[in-house]
This record gives C-alpha cells, structure tokens and sequence, in this order.
C-alpha cells in the first residue's frame, strides 16, 4: 500500500501526563518514520479551525477549551498506510471503548481526555489539511530510516 504521511497530536492530558515518549515508542516501534514534530500551545484560532467539522456540536466550547489549556506535541509519522494504521493503533474516540493494546484502550478513560488526536482515513484529505494546518513545508524532514529496508519487503 501506498506510503503516506499522517497528523498526529499528544493533546494536553496526555502532555501533562507525562505520556508523550510512550506514545512516540509506539509509532517508532511500529516502524512508522518521525517526519516532523513540535512542542506547542495552540491558540483559539487555530482550535477553531483544527476542529472546524465539529463547530455546530454541542461538546465543540469544551473541546476548544481543552486543547487550547495546555501544550500539545504535534507529529507527522509517514509510512506505508499510515492514516488507517496510525487508528487502529489510537483506538476509537471513546477510550471505555477503546480495546486493550491501543493507545486510547490503555492510556485513557474518559471521551473527553483521550489523550491523543490522529488524522481520520474516514475523511480522506485530512492527513495532509492537518499536516499543512501544523507544520510549514521546510519543518518536515526527508530521510532514511536505517531499518526500512527490513521493514518493508
Ligand atoms: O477523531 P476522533 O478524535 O477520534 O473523534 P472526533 O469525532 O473527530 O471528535 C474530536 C474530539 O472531540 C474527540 O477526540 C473527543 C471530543 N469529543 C467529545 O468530547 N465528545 C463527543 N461526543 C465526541 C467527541
Ligand atoms: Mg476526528
């Protein structure tokens, strides 16, 4: 399958948790390439725009308050499918949902302090709007991996 870069953000539950290397070991392991990342606050605007689709819900206010209440590291992770595995590996939104062995499954309790935001493979186009939201063109950074060629055949 096609390789492909994805959004990926530690919220800031998960920051003051102290859950941000567990989180990056995870996609490293995987073999997924770390392309950019940075330590961040995010402002209203940038919120608003972020969650834009969610803005007539009714958890939108909360939402807004809540990733704006503290830093927040943001990734780009590239890889072979990497929007629908870097999911699977997160878990569903609710993490009481969410089975063991996934981010939010093991990490998480509660809908909202899931500790972590991933691109959707549901909304096609929103791994690069994201990407492109974070991060401008020259703070992602091409390279090898020394193991991709074991990683991929
Ligand atoms: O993509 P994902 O983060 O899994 O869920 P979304 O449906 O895009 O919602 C974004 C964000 O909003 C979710 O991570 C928690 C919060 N939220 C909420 O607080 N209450 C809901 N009923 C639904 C979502
Ligand atoms: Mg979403």
């Amino acid at each position: 399958s096609e390789r492909e870069r994805t959004f990926v953000m530690v919220k800031p539950d998960g920051v003051q948790r102290g859950l941000i290397g567990e989180i990056v070991s995870r996609f490293e392991d995987r073999g997924l390439k770390l392309v950019g990342g940075k330590f961040m606050r995010i402002d209203r605007d940038l919120a608003e725009e972020h969650y834009g689709e969610h803005a007539d819900k009714p958890f939108f206010e909360g939402l807004v308050e809540f990733i704006t209440s503290g830093p927040v590291f943001a990734m780009v992770w590239e890889g072979a499918d990497a929007t629908r595995q870097v999911r699977s590996m997160v878990g569903e939104t609710d993490p009481a949902e969410s089975p063991a062995g996934t981010i939010r499954g093991d990490l998480g309790l509660d809908l909202g302090r899931n500790v972590i935001h991933a691109s959707d493979h549901e909304d096609p186009g929103s791994n690069e709007r994201e990407i492109d939201l974070f991060f401008d063109d020259e703070e992602l950074i091409d390279y090898d991996r020394v193991d991709e060629g074991w990683l991929y055949e």
